[in-house]
């Protein structure tokens, strides 16, 4: 029975771990979607990220057990890219494509 009770919870118990986390990323064009794509892969317990370069939303999937929001988040300003009220520093910002210079622009 208790084999039973465990087959039924572990899935249940599995999607809890899963979270989906949507929030503003500023930016511009598709190289910039690119970037702050990949920024959000490399934290380990990110499953998958998007990011809408018309709405500036960008959609995190992650295992909360792994994966925290603000590491998610700290990774995306770190390749240069203002997250909400984190500002990326003016050294990561300089660094992008001159087409995904986004302050000013918004
Ligand atoms: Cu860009």
């Amino acid at each position: 029975m208790k084999t039973l009770l465990l087959f039924f919870l572990a899935p249940v118990i599995m999607m809890a771990a899963e979270q989906t986390a949507t929030f503003k990323v500023s930016g511009n064009c598709n190289s910039c979607k690119k970037t702050i794509t990949k920024a959000a892969n490399t934290v380990s317990g990110v499953r998958s990220s998007d990011w809408d370069k018309n709405t500036k939303i960008a959609t995190v999937v992650y295992d909360d057990a792994t994966a925290k929001l603000p590491d998610i988040k700290q990774a995306i300003v770190n390749a240069g890219y203002d997250v909400e009220n984190i500002k990326a520093t003016d050294e990561a910002y300089n660094k992008l494509h001159s087409c995904c210079k986004y302050r000013g622009k918004e």
